[in-house]
């Protein structure tokens, strides 16, 4: 049997795991001198590749003298926790990053707590001990901390410890020590990771934690392999959450070494696989031996704590910058993107309406993002939270949050969220003049928070959330302190009218913009909505000098991408998003409309 390490990298957003996993490719000798690894080489796809975030976790392996250590690189953003637990239950170790400097944050506690929960015994990797500020020490402290108060067990209390810049490829067992490269790290999986349980002689028993689609060989499972034995051509019985069994057929197996999959005709207990054929697949699905069918127990799938209708564009532009346009289009790519994640879901409700749920903002706008690329053009809602009974009460998700700013803002912030029914837990000195604070706060106090606190802070603070429970209904939460600036009229923006209205309060548009009646073209300045006329020429003479108009000196709009507008919206407001642009509209674009139904 092969030797086998299994592992999944975790951390807060940002803390260094991507980097790291580049790190243990290169230094492990799997590719040849001639093959480059690029930067966060696994972050793979487009959108992640701008963002410079992780969106799927990933596998790798990577040989390492005479064992593979299979290797998961997990996303860190609170949206994504859901995928992270599962994620753990697949591996029998796992590299717990912590930024030498910013230390615990909201995500280090989420997967600290499944992690623990779970048996887990992590080596605890302080990263970015480069930084200036960085304070390691401190960082270990709160690390043990933490796991004091998630009730860790002597075992996993007694944690290896590895100090590492990831991204310049130096790690090292202690500080005084001088800096090294990954070898301790490699060390310590081999040492400390348990050998994956399990025997190639028992019956078949895998466990799918991730789906893929590929357009040739069509849904694809990732598993471990728990038990038996796994080839290409296998007939399978595969094991559903509901009890049922499904015949399938193995069509083909893939394998992971670096960055590269390959097929493969066998693979056996301890390992992870990627599985094709399996037309009915589902995460949490057991692949079993079709004489000895032995289901493992379902996966937990996370509830979808925010809902945001997607609509049919109708617009007055609609169907002049996307391809896809119809209610049939968006329903077909809502149904192909619910193959495979797991953690969304939507429903019909209207004629061209469809209700998505998902897990935060973040995960709904890269769906979003992704169809406006695939050319579809669609209308969004206001985000918002789910409200469900719990034993007969009103109940809403809450998010614990730790904002880090420069202390002469901290007062603001208090005040601002404390309107947004937030409840503060802790505030710590964090050094350099910042200070952390950390909240208690419904979902629904957030949405829209960012912008503001971004205004707030000059730009310098810096908010992390994630996902607590769910908590009795809070009341309401205050919305939106501004009005909107509204066009009331068909055309084209002019600079001349830009100019006059810029008094008025922030403007989205730039000159030449296209404007309809009931587009929203900026924010007003006062608490109640205007109506403006964008598309007014100057009024003394006919004859249109383009000159003249360059001379005005306009501000530059405020950039509105497709999160910092869902956020700015309210419930009488919609995106109209295309592959070209982003605009803010009225629900009703009609004034007399929407008159009517502001009075109902
Ligand atoms: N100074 C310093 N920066 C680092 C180090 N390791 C990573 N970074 C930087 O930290 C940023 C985030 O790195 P990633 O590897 O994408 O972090 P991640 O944990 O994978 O992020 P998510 O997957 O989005 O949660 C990048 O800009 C890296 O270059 C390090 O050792 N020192
Ligand atoms: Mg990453």
């Amino acid at each position: 049997m092969q030797k086998i390490r299994n592992i999944a990298v975790i951390a807060h957003v940002d803390h260094g795991k991507t980097t790291l996993v580049d790190g243990l490719l290169k230094q492990s000798g799997t590719f040849g001198s001639h093959e480059q690894v690029n930067e966060r080489a696994m972050d793979s796809n487009a959108l992640e590749k701008e963002r410079g975030i992780t969106i799927l976790s990933k596998n790798t392996a990577i040989r390492y003298g005479d064992h593979k250590i299979n290797i998961i690189d997990t996303p860190g953003h609170a949206d994504f926790g859901g995928e992270v637990e599962r994620v753990l239950k697949m591996v029998d170790g796992a590299l717990l990053l912590v930024d030498a400097y910013e230390g615990v944050m909201p995500q280090t506690k989420f997967v600290v707590k499944k992690m623990l929960g779970l048996g887990i015994k992590p080596i605890v990797v302080i990263n970015k001990i480069d930084k200036p500020s960085a304070d390691p020490e401190r960082v270990v402290d709160e690390v043990f901390d933490l796991f004091v108060a998630m009730d860790a067990t002597e075992d996993q209390l007694d944690f290896p410890i590895i100090y590492a810049a990831a991204r310049d490829g130096i790690a090292k067992l202690d500080m005084s020590e001088p800096d090294g490269d990954f070898t301790c790290m490699f060390n310590t999986i081999l040492e400390k990771v348990p050998e994956p349980t399990g025997d190639a002689e028992n019956p078949t028993q895998l466990q799918v934690f991730t789906l893929d689609y590929d357009n040739y060989v069509g849904k694809i499972g990732i598993a471990r392999i728990f038990n038996g034995k796994i080839a290409k051509g296998d007939n399978v019985l595969l094991a559903k959450a509901d009890g049922e069994l499904v015949k399938e057929k193995i069509s083909k197996l893939i394998g992971f070494l670096g960055l590269n999959r390959m097929e493969i005709q066998q693979a056996e207990a301890g390992d992870i696989v990627a599985i094709a054929g399996l037309e009915t697949v589902d995460v949490g699905d057991t692949v079993c031996d079709p004489n000895n069918p032995m289901p493992l127990d379902p996966m937990h799938i996370e509830e979808p704590t925010l809902t945001v209708v997607f609509s049919v564009n109708d617009s007055p532009l609609a169907g002049t910058e996307g391809k896809h346009v119809t209610s049939n289009k968006i329903k077909e790519r809502l149904d192909a993107e619910m193959q495979t994640n797991v953690a969304m879901r939507y429903e019909t409700i209207g004629e061209g309406k469809f209700k998505v749920s998902g897990r935060g903002e973040l995960q709904i706008t890269i769906l979003a993002e992704n169809m406006r690329r695939e050319n579809y053009e669609f209308g969004i809602g206001r985000p918002e939270v789910i409200v469900k009974e719990i034993e007969g009460v009103k109940c809403e998700p809450f998010e614990h949050l730790v904002i880090d700013v420069p202390e002469e803002f901290s007062g603001t912030v208090i005040e601002r969220l404390g309107r947004r029914k937030a409840e503060m837990k802790a505030m710590v000195p964090m050094g350099e003049g910042f200070t952390r604070i950390e909240f208690e706060i419904p979902a629904r106090g957030l949405i829209g928070f960012r912008g503001q606190f971004l205004t707030d802070t000059k730009g310098e603070g810096v908010m992390n959330h994630s996902f607590l429970e769910f908590r009795p209904y809070s009341g309401t939460v205050e919305s939106r302190p501004y009005g909107a600036l509204i066009s009331m009229e068909d055309g084209v923006a002019l600079a001349y009218s830009l100019f006059n209205l810029q008094d008025r309060g922030v403007l989205f548009v730039a000159p030449q913009a296209k404007v309809y009646k009931g587009m929203i073209i900026g924010e007003h300045s006062r608490s109640n909505d205007l109506d403006v006329n964008p598309i007014k020429g100057k009024a003394q003479s006919n004859v249109r000098s383009s000159g003249a108009d360059e001379a005005i000196k306009l501000v530059p709009p405020r950039e509105m991408n497709l999160e910092r507008a869902l956020e700015w919206i309210e419930d009488d407001e919609l995106l109209e998003v295309t592959p070209q642009n982003i605009r803010i509209r009225k629900r009703y674009l009609d004034i007399n409309e929407r008159k009517r139904h502001a009075r109902q």
